[in-house]
């Protein structure tokens, strides 16, 4: 059975003219593309996505980074659409990350990590209407 996960390309790859290039990784990997548009966070808004991470010590160098630049947001859909797009990402800090993988391949640090993917099936739908509207999700 299918089902979504979400992305944001983040300002470091939208920046560095990376969205083509992860965008045909995207789509090589099995991924459809329910939802997709080009946007910027505020402070603010970037604040709300990534709250569960308000206690961490790097929570407002992330808000900032985030709502520093264009971000494109997506809904994506596919068998096992979660785990399988951790996989295609790679680890959080690219010097972790597998070879081959959107973060090895694209992120520059920890921080500037090139794309998101949700961790679960329930964070994916809560993301992925944090973003869209049902007229936008096809
Ligand atoms: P992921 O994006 O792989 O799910 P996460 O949910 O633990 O990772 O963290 C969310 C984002 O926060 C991550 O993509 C980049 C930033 N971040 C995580 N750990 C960090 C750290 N140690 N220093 C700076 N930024 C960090
Ligand atoms: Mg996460």
């Amino acid at each position: 059975m299918s089902n979504i996960t979400f992305t944001m390309l983040k300002p470091d790859a939208v920046k560095a003219g990376n969205i083509g290039a992860i965008l045909a990784m995207i789509n090589a990997a099995g991924f459809r593309i329910k939802a997709m548009k080009m946007t910027k966070l505020s402070m603010e808004t970037a604040g709300q996505f990534y709250e569960v991470h308000k206690e961490r010590p790097f929570y407002g160098e992330l808000c900032e980074f985030m709502s520093s630049g264009h971000i494109v947001a997506a809904i994506l859909e596919k068998e096992n659409a979660v785990a399988d797009f951790r996989t295609l990402i790679g680890a959080t800090n690219p010097a972790n990350a597998e070879e081959g993988t959107i973060r090895k391949l694209y992120a520059t640090s920890v921080g500037e990590n090139a794309v998101h993917g949700s961790d679960s099936d329930e964070n994916a739908m809560i993301e992925g209407n944090f973003f869209f509207s049902g007229m936008e999700k096809f």
